[in-house]
């Protein structure tokens, strides 16, 4: 009997070394690759601490992007995620140049504010080769949609059309224009310019007698500024639409100088909807300004782990905008952050 117990507790024991090896061998090894969707299982996904991205920023030329890049190095910050960041200067081989950086980094992703809409095509393939997603954020280049995994961005052409609307009615629907573009060729001056001459299509009186890209910066915005009331003089000017709240306010400097009331004699319609947009509302400079959200932090890093992780992700994330006006900018004014 005493050898009998002793066979069958050799076997429970052996039975039971064989249950626990088991388990333990089930618990300690990643599920099998290729179980079907080759989507990584949540113990073989990354988190936001494991994820290493290059953002390429375009550069600081308007609050409006200074904004954008505080969002996104404070997102970085928060959420614990290794970020390699690069301001190019409102220069394309600048931005160019940090992408193959970036590649040659093998960063797990890559994020970037193409300055134009051209000229991607060579270094986004360079990444796509060495198997790293590229997110656009803000601005769109002009590439086959297989060279990017998402855009995270505004639509340019409604900004214009809300632009377009609004000047119709401060016009009452009649009115010389003179329009401050953006940085030639890029996504959002393109895209704002067609929008709002889509709406003044069906107002004959509304004429733009003047078009010139102040760069999105405050110091051209003046500058041409100046240049147009040189050649038409204030009073054949109604008013100015500018691409971005900061050439509108370089340009609210040359109005003044010339003796004319910005927001009166010559009316005033821009984008972005920065503090000091709203600033010129509350002093009358300005009548309107479309938004144009520069927080796109979260967002982009949000999207960055689900591209990294493998998950499906739309091939365009709009943000959400408003359209501010004079009558409620200093209730609006102190939430506003950028
Ligand atoms: C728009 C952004 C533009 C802003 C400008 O998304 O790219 O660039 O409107 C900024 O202020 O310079």
């Amino acid at each position: 009997m005493k050898n009998k117990v002793s066979a069958n507790t050799v076997l429970i024991t052996l039975w039971t070394i064989a249950l626990l090896s088991l388990l333990v061998s089930s618990c300690g090894t990643k599920k099998k690759e290729g179980s079907g969707n080759n989507v990584p299982h949540d113990d073989e996904k990354i988190t936001y601490n494991e994820l290493v991205v290059g953002y390429a920023q375009l550069g600081a030329e308007s609050d409006w992007r200074t904004g954008n890049t505080e969002s996104i190095l404070e997102a970085a910050e928060e959420l614990g995620v290794e970020l390699l960041f690069s301001n190019a200067q409102q220069n394309q081989e600048r931005q160019i140049k940090a992408i193959r950086t970036f590649i040659a980094q093998q960063v797990d992703i890559i994020g970037v504010a193409p300055i134009v809409e051209t000229g991607w095509e060579s270094v986004f393939q360079e990444a796509k080769d060495a198997g790293i997603p590229i997110i656009l954020v803000d601005r769109r280049a002009d590439v086959p949609e297989d060279l990017y995994t998402t855009y995270l961005g505004s639509d340019f052409l409604e900004e214009g059309r809300n632009a377009g609307r609004i000047m119709v009615d401060l016009l009452d629907g009649k009115g010389r224009i003179v329009e401050l573009e953006g940085t030639v060729g890029s996504a959002p001056a393109i895209d704002r310019a067609n929008g709002f001459r889509e709406v003044l299509e069906d107002y004959p009186e509304m004429e733009i007698i003047a078009t010139e890209s102040g760069d999105f910066t405050r110091a051209k915005g003046e500058e041409v500024m100046e240049g147009f009331l040189d050649t038409y003089g204030g009073n054949e000017i109604d008013a100015l639409f500018a691409h971005n709240d900061d050439m509108a306010i370089g340009a609210i400097k040359a109005i003044e100088a010339h003796g004319f009331r910005p927001g009166i004699d010559i009316k005033i319609v821009s984008i972005d909807a920065i503090r000091e947009a709203f600033q010129a509302m509350i002093d009358g400079k300005i009548n309107a300004t479309v938004e144009c959200n520069a927080l796109l932090g979260p967002q982009f890093f949000e999207l960055a782990l689900k591209v990294a992780n493998g998950e499906k992700v739309p091939k365009w994330v709009p943000s959400d905008e408003g359209v501010f006006f004079p009558e409620n900018a200093a209730e609006i004014l102190p939430t506003r952050k950028y």
